[in-house]
């Protein structure tokens, strides 16, 4: 063979310039090399380093770069095929700022690198962590009032009128029942029992004040810039960000997120959205909202129904056909069953009619229903709230200027690994199509779409086997499919359930109801009996089933359920030692513990 010419080692060092966005030449024992490889990674940018020192004909192709670069000492630094230089070229450029310009060609032609739509839960997880990975990043983040004025800080639904208020105010019902227990447990509790609305919601609407300004801190400290106004496309790459005075600022940027969330439905009825609020104004209302109709049968609207009607409140559900469409039917059913025996009324199948004011008597509001029969009932309550689901806050965001398709019949948007179908924008959260509506859910997908845009991840939202709690009275735990899923996908034949009763401990004492509480596992015969679905109704909900999801996902089997040690005693041990399986017919009723 010939021997290689200096043309070909000039070609080699060619290839390497070229093949590679980032290129370095270096040695492996050199410090400055060190440096600029660290700061590289500390970038996240990925690189292609060649060790002269430990390459094969080191000392030829060392002579071809220093022809390249008119320098022969390293490190050399080559972007997009341009020479940069050495260790301190490259920190000076860094300090300049023309690194990053160098880095990113595109983003000097814009204000952003990132802008993201939304800063509640999804939103915010994903303009942190895009400005960790050295991004330069605004989110906007705008409130529109709800019909009757409600408004609130930033961090989304979750935090101001979502999960926060709802577990908080759920918390001062667990409390009341904890008082009435506590009397068998020797406490002796003198004069009335009361409960002050007014105390509990400026203590919640502080805390929640503290959670919004933490936001804002957040956001400072990670150098994302935060815009208090209205998100709507222009054209591809531009934006108009208007404030609450109607002031519009243009802004670029290269990419997008949107992450608007939702915001609850209303009724197409007389009165609804003059009289009645919704989950977005109940958490702040000045005074207790008294009489109160829950209409809707969401989970929202039965934790809120729980929660009211624990406080001391009348409270009727108006439903209009099922409880918790989309969770498993016969845990549902349980729980309504459960508040119904806690006093809540329930009105089904029917659906409002009208809702008017009253100008004098008892109540405030009176509520025209019909039930499905064609019966016409009236009645009067002081507080009426519509909890029938929420619409994707997609239509007045300019997505028809920029071509992002959305499912019309719902505001959804379709997307694949959070990508819509226009390729620098993405989206994250409640409004995206056919995937869970929960807070952690949002913040692990912003998150992680950050790090696959900015630092070369490629780890993809795990959809799958989401665990998650209904907060009401009898808290509800599940994970993965509910029974008629199961038996829908798979087949009676091959689903195995097994299931039982459970009566808490501490239930004994104050002499609780012996059987409301009670799970079940869902097996997949086929599989080894893989557990597919879990399913818990009890205290505590949300704690024991978060640990279970990881088994569910790890593909954990019954006879792994039947393996484990239980903690006695508490209610998450019964998962070790179910035996009765539904189709065996036989009773899981407990007597006691
Ligand atoms: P959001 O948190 O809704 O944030 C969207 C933000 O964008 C909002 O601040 C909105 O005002 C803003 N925005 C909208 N349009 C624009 C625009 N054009 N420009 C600028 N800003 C805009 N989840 C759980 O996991 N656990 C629970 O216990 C739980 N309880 C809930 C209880 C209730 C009553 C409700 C309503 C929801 C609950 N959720 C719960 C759901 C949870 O709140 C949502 O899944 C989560 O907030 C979704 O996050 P997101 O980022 O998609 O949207
Ligand atoms: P959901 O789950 O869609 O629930 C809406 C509820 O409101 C449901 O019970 C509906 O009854 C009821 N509804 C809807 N429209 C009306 C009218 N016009 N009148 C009376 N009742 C009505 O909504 P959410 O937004 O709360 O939940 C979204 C997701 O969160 C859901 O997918 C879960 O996974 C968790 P229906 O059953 O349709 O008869």
């Amino acid at each position: 063979m010939p021997p290689i010419s200096d043309e070909d080692w000039a070609s080699a060092i060619e290839e390497y310039v070229n093949k590679n966005k980032v290129m370095i030449f270096s040695k492996s024992f050199c410090p400055y090399c060190t440096k600029v490889k660290e700061l590289f990674n500390s970038l996240n940018v990925e690189y292609y380093c060649l060790e002269l020192d430990k390459t094969d004909n080191g000392p030829q192709m060392q002579r071809a770069m220093a022809a390249k670069a008119g320098k022969s000492s390293v490190p050399q630094v080559f972007i997009e095929g341009q020479h940069l230089g050495g260790c301190d070229d490259t920190m000076a450029a860094h300090s300049s700022g023309k690194l990053l310009e160098l880095l990113n060609p595109e983003s000097e032609k814009y204000d952003y690198d990132l802008i993201v739509i939304g800063g509640g839960s999804g939103g915010l997880s994903a303009s942190k962590e895009s400005a960790r990975l050295g991004k330069k990043v605004a989110v906007l983040d705008f409130v529109t009032p709800t019909p009757i004025g409600t408004t609130w800080g930033l961090g989304g639904t979750c935090v101001n009128v979502g999960c926060i208020p709802k577990k908080l105010m759920h918390q001062a019902a667990l409390l009341g029942q904890a008082i009435k227990d506590s009397k068998n447990y020797g406490w002796n509790i003198s004069g009335a029992v009361e409960h002050n609305w007014a105390v509990m919601r400026e203590n919640i609407q502080n805390h929640i004040g503290s959670l919004n300004w933490n936001y804002k801190v957040q956001l400072r400290t990670e150098q994302v810039k935060y815009v208090n106004a209205y998100g709507q496309f222009i054209d591809d790459h531009h934006i108009k960000a208007v404030d609450k005075k109607g002031k519009e600022t243009p802004m670029s940027s290269r990419h997008f997120i949107i992450a608007t969330g939702e915001r609850p439905r209303y009724p197409d009825i007389e009165g609804a959205k003059e009289y009645g609020i919704t989950s977005d104004d109940l958490f702040s209302l000045e005074n207790s909202p008294g009489k109160t109709l829950v209409i809707g049968a969401s989970y929202v609207a039965l934790e809120c129904a729980g929660f009211l009607s624990a406080l001391g409140l009348d409270v009727t559900i108006m439903v209009r056909s099922i409880l918790l469409r989309g969770f498993d039917q016969d845990m549902a059913e349980r729980i309504g069953e459960y508040m119904a025996k806690e006093g809540i009324k329930f009105i089904r199948p029917c659906v409002p009619q009208k809702v008017e004011k009253l100008e004098s008597g008892e109540h405030k509001l009176r509520v025209y229903a019909k039930m499905q029969s064609g019966e016409e009932i009236i009645g009067e309550y002081d507080t009426v709230l519509f909890a029938i689901g929420r619409n994707a806050c997609t239509d007045n965001i300019g997505l028809d200027k920029v071509g992002v398709k959305v499912n019309s019949s719902n505001g959804k948007v379709p997307v694949e690994n959070e990508q819509t179908n226009v390729p620098h924008i993405y989206a994250i959260g409640d409004i995206l199509e056919g995937k869970p509506e929960l807070t952690p859910v949002a913040i692990e997908a912003g998150s992680l779409l950050a790090k696959r845009l900015y630092a070369n991840s490629n780890v993809q939202c795990d959809y799958t086997f989401i665990p998650t709690t209904v907060f009401t009275p009898l808290e509800y735990g599940c994970i993965g499919f509910s029974e008629e899923k199961a038996l829908e996908t798979y087949g009676a034949e091959n689903i195995e359930v097994y299931h039982s009763n459970i009566m808490p401990l501490e239930w004994t004492v104050p002499k609780r109801e012996a059987n409301a509480c009670y799970c079940k596992l869902i097996c997949l015969i086929p599989e080894n009996e893989r557990v597919i679905g879990f399913h818990y109704l009890g205290p505590n909900a949300g704690e024991v089933t978060q640990g279970f999801s990881l088994g569910l996902k790890k593909g954990a089997t019954k006879a792994d359920f039947d393996a484990m040690i239980g903690i006695h005693p508490t209610c998450a041990e019964i998962f070790s030692t179910l035996t009765v399986t539904k189709s065996s017919g036989k009773s899981t009723l407990q007597a006691g513990c």
